[in-house]
């Protein structure tokens, strides 16, 4: 199913940028040499680097170090070995499904800043869903960006699906609320509404994203069932304090990590892993439909250390 199974090869070809840099030049540094303590040195600030997060870094090098002086650990290629295996075990077996409402229709609410990938990733879920046999209605809640409806419709006609939408500089929670009404009117399975990432007007973001929020509540009960972050992979650390943002804000639930494949930082997945309890639930890996997984911690990185 769709939404459930990650695919290797695809993951694979998502993160070849990370695959080639990153884990390329831990291979470089690594393999056929004599661990020493300047090789771990270099590991060290290598990680850091990658965007792989203090901490984990820290914790990963300790390892290393120990098992160095201990003799456990002689050879780079041991490290790359350990290196796979302590960061498959960084995830714990959280949920990471979508969640869905018992009685239809489920709302998920989508949020992120400017240009994160918001409307791209909605698509690409409302492919998903649909190719899982639930039909889907979009709620086109970006209304201060101009264009932003005309893009979502675009995706919509693309797809087959309806939307909601309102006029351009109208109000979004009165989207929001139309699009409640409409998913209940057409016993829809899933309502997918897209939101603005800044805005023009007085209205500052959060207060207009918890708005939206409390009027999808107040239609449908449970709702929003799920608050997905979109975060942009390419943004490194930066996004990962907006996502602390959002999280006071609006209890976000998942997040949607888009633009895998624009970066060689994919083991920014793990310094998300290292600052927020907040599951990764999908990876984007491209702009076309077809180009997102739902995040696999074994897969993910499999896919960064497979040749
Ligand atoms: N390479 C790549 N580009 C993406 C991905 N997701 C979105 N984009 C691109 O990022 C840009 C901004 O996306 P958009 O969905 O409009 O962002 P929004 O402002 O948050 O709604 C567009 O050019 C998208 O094609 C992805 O996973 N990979
Ligand atoms: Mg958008």
């Amino acid at each position: 199913m769709a939404l459930l199974k990650s695919l290797l090869s695809k993951v694979k070809s998502g993160l070849s940028k990370t695959r080639e840099t990153f884990v390329g030049g831990l291979k470089s540094m690594l393999l056929g040499k004599a661990l020493s303590d300047e090789l771990i040195d270099d590991l060290e600030a290598k990680l850091i680097q990658a965007d792989v997060g203090v901490k984990t870094t820290t914790r990963l090098i300790d390892g290393i170090r120990e098992a160095h002086k201990s003799g456990e650990m002689t050879r780079g290629d041991d490290v790359l070995a350990y290196l796979k295996a302590e960061l498959k075990r960084l995830w714990p077996d959280s949920d990471r499904r979508l969640h869905f409402a018992d009685t239809r229709p489920t709302v998920i609410l989508v949020a992120g800043i400017n240009g994160a990938g918001k409307t791209t990733s909605i698509a690409k879920l409302a492919k998903s869903l649909g190719d899982d046999g639930q039909t889907v209605l979009l709620g086109a809640c970006d209304t201060f960006r101009a264009g932003a409806v005309r893009q979502l419709e675009i995706w919509a006609n693309r797809l087959g699906v309806d939307i909601v939408k309102g006029q351009e500089g109208g109000d979004p929670a009165a989207v929001a609320f139309d699009a409640c009404q409409a998913a209940i009117a057409r016993g829809v399975d899933v309502l997918l509404l897209d939101t603005a990432g800044r805005l023009h007007t007085q209205d500052p973001l959060m207060r207009q994203l918890t708005k939206i929020r409390d009027v999808t509540s107040r239609q449908i009960g449970g709702a929003p069932h799920e608050v997905m972050l979109v975060l942009d992979a390419t943004a490194g650390q930066n996004g990962l304090r907006q996502a602390m943002e959002f999280q006071r804000a609006i209890d976000v639930t998942g997040l949607f990590l888009a633009k895998l494949d624009g970066t060689a930082k994919g083991g920014i997945v793990i310094a998300i892993r290292e600052q927020t309890d907040i599951p990764v639930k999908f990876v984007g890996l491209g702009e076309t439909l077809d180009d997102v997984q739902p995040f696999d911690p074994d897969t993910f990185i499999e896919a960064m250390f497979e040749e």
